[in-house]
């Protein structure tokens, strides 16, 4: 196998070769774009692979650390084909720290060569999906909803913050080749069940923690049954699985989308061999489906909406990138036409982009909502992530949202369910949680309204500036704005106190909340890392400073949820050295390593026996048997009883944890003429391929 790296002239990033496509027989969609796209390893599930990234985004909250870390890395320009900055999470701008934001990432947008998508007009996903997204791309993005374009045949994938400033440098993405199942679509579906009640159903069967290493392709007679936006609406959701990400082959419906939208010319169509072989299959017919609700506080917590009917409802909120488009918001518009929403129910509508937003208003469908008693809001991420609309105390909230997380809508102790379009205007109507079959049984003429796409997607485009026009001369950083941090190597002891013992399904909404009054400090870690794990214990960051570091033991699915790589970077800034767990969310172990942390898997067992306060010693020696590619490790607890503990990294990311984390290994390097020659130790025969030097 040749190894080739070309270095490009100073400063312009990595340039990589691409491996040839191998003449495989037989392969899913997904192999097909890993194999165009591969430039390390092989499509052999569970190893690591690198992979070329066409396309990369970011958004507001993530967006800032990412720039920051490409600044750091001194890389002149972007080096992929596209790359996107959205600003949708925080858009009201409660605090200048968010404008300065924002136009640090306009600056930085322009400095660098991104697309930069103006406040407010719209969520990343949706504005990606309607303006860049491309059938056979590959997308990264730092935001754990990337894999939305999945419904148009773009692989997908979200990642940490440093790999999206790494990608954008032109390096491969590494990730573990995941199992490919098939989902096989038969039937249609039958009035008022929708695509949202789809995914409700993979949720039900499979829990959040059941695509943990998979990706999800949809496949079967049922698919041509669904429009671009109702697969997007299924892909996006794919997230609450664990899933790596989730595809649709692409057809006439796919095409007619792109055309809608002014960009026919990108189609391009794709299905999986017909002799594909899947890891899995699971069959859904779609005709069986009907109306489903998750309730409190889990995404997979899914009944069928008449088991909780009944419940009395206080706010309906229609909108976010699952089920925030036109397509979504015109069903509920259509069924509050011409009536009133029920007086104690608030509904709200928070558009997913500000194209959905002009053709309902251009159409008169806003009008009608706002004659029925609908509040409208901008489109934002906002209500999602507790900014803006947060529950009353003791109240139940009806999102058409994809989480549900305690305390996630900025309230402890919430009742968040998470439900379709159609289902939240019902309840909005008769101001309880009501099956919307049963509602249309009630009201005279209330009918399914069904899926509709627009003639054309013809909404204004001024709200996204070319990088080829910048618009901004340099950088601009407000006082709030710091700059990367950059880790130390873990040395050969670790040791410290048990500073929480935490339970299953942990996210990362837990470790480092959103929020208003928490988002605005994303680009200033050391005020960010006082709300560490705050929502579980909020003494946890002064003890921990106190204690100058210690480690976190976990249950199952630690760091589900977001991509926020600030979830890694506050503990690591805080002296956490390892975390303990029992199982790990793929995003949130890839930050782990990424910012020098030492993830290890603990059995059951052990994981009962650790109780909060206990001293913990890891007793193998860490720095060689990370070096060495030792997987067991010996801890050690209250110098008492011991256990072993597992490792379960690849090279690539020993190298990236015993150097301290991922910006100072890609740096020095980079900055090291880019050959990708490992550092003048003994370890480094052991590295000859480097980390970016490895094409076949
Ligand atoms: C989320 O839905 O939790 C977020 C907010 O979009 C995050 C990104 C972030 O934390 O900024 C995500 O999904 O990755
Ligand atoms: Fe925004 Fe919510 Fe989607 Fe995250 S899940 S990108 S916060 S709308």
């Amino acid at each position: 196998m040749l190894i080739v790296y070309i270095l490009g002239d100073s400063n312009a990033g990595f340039i990589l070769t691409h491996s040839q496509s191998r003449n495989v027989m037989g392969q899913t969609l997904t192999e097909q774009i890993l194999d165009d796209h591969l430039v390390e390893g092989e499509l052999e599930p569970g190893e690591e692979i690198g992979i070329e990234i066409d396309q990369v985004l970011t958004q507001d909250t993530t967006g800032t650390m990412v720039w920051l870390q490409f600044e750091a890395l001194d890389v002149d320009e972007v080096q992929t084909e596209l790359a996107a900055q959205y600003c949708d999470h925080q858009t009201y701008q409660f605090d200048f720290k968010n404008t300065d934001d924002h136009r640090f990432l306009r600056s930085a947008a322009g400095t660098y060569g991104a697309y930069f998508s103006r406040p407010g007009n719209g969520i990343c996903h949706n504005v990606h999906k309607e303006n860049f997204a491309a059938p056979g791309k590959t997308l990264l993005g730092s935001d754990s909803h990337t894999p939305t374009p999945g419904g148009l045949g773009q692989f997908a994938i979200g990642a940490g913050g440093l790999d999206i400033s790494v990608a954008m440098g032109g390096g491969p993405y590494f990730v573990e080749m995941p199992e490919v199942v098939n989902v096989h679509l038969e039937g249609e579906l039958s009035e008022w069940a929708t695509a949202k009640d789809v995914i409700l159903e993979m949720l039900r069967r499979l829990s959040v923690k059941g695509g943990v290493g998979k990706v999800f392709e949809y496949s079967g007679p049922g698919v041509e049954t669904l429009s671009v936006p109702e697969r997007t609406t299924i892909t996006n959701m794919g997230t609450e699985l664990g899933a790596t990400s989730s595809l649709f082959p692409t057809d006439e419906r796919t095409k007619r989308y792109l055309a809608k939208q002014g960009r026919e010319d990108e189609f391009v169509e794709l299905s999986a061999d017909e002799d594909a072989e899947y890891a899995d299959e699971i069959v859904l017919d779609l005709s069986e489906i009907e109306p489903l609700i998750a309730k409190p506080s889990m995404p997979d917590n899914v009944v069928p909406v008449r088991e909780a009917a009944g419940e009395t409802v206080d706010q309906v909120i229609v909108g976010s990138c699952t089920n925030g488009g036109y397509e979504d918001i015109l069903p509920a518009a259509k069924m509050v036409a011409d009536r009133e929403i029920n007086l104690t129910t608030e509904m709200i509508v928070a558009p997913g982009s500000k194209q959905a937003s002009e053709l309902l208003a251009r159409q008169g469908w806003t009008a009608e909502m706002m004659a029925a008693g609908v509040n409208f809001s901008e489109a934002t991420c906002g209500a999602c992530i507790g900014i803006g609309h947060v529950p009353a105390s003791d109240s139940v909230s009806l999102r058409t949202f994809n989480r549900n997380f305690e305390g996630r809508s900025g309230i402890e102790d919430d009742s968040v369910y998470l439900c379709s379009p159609e289902v939240a205007a019902a309840a909005a109507l008769k101001g309880e949680i009501v099956d919307p079959r049963d509602l249309a049984d009630e009201l005279s003429g209330l009918e399914s309204p069904g899926m509709e796409l627009p003639d054309q997607y013809d909404g204004s485009k001024t709200d996204i500036i070319d990088p080829a026009n910048p618009v901004d001369d340099g950088l601009v950083k407000g006082p709030n704005i710091g700059s990367a941090p950059i880790g130390d190597p873990l040395g050969s002891d670790i040791a410290g106190e048990t500073l929480l013992k935490m339970k299953d399904n942990i996210t990362t909404d837990h470790i480092i909340p959103a929020t208003s009054e928490i988002l605005k400090f994303r680009s200033n870690i050391e005020k960010l890392t006082e709300f560490t794990l705050s929502r579980v214990d909020e003494t946890f960051a002064e003890r921990a400073q106190r204690a100058d570091g210690g480690i976190l033991v976990a249950g199952e699915n630690y760091g589900q949820g977001s991509s926020r790589e600030h979830a890694a970077m506050c503990p690591q800034y805080l002296g956490i050295e390892a975390v303990l767990a029992q199982s790990f969310a793929r995003i949130h172990k890839a930050n782990l390593f990424n910012f020098g942390i030492l993830p290890l898997a603990i059995d059951t067992e052990t994981y009962e026996r650790i109780n909060q306060g206990d001293k913990i010693e890891v007793i193998t020696d860490v720095d060689s048997a990370i070096k060495s590619g030792q997987s067991e490790f010996v801890i050690q607890v209250n110098g008492d009883w011991e256990a072993s503990a597992e490792l379960n990294a690849s090279e690539r990311e020993r190298r990236i944890l015993a150097a301290g984390g991922k910006l100072r290994l890609t740096k020095e390097q980079y900055q090291s003429g880019g050959s990708g020659a490992a550092p003048a130790d003994d370890w480094s025969v052991f590295w000859t391929s480097g980390l970016f030097s490895t094409h076949r």
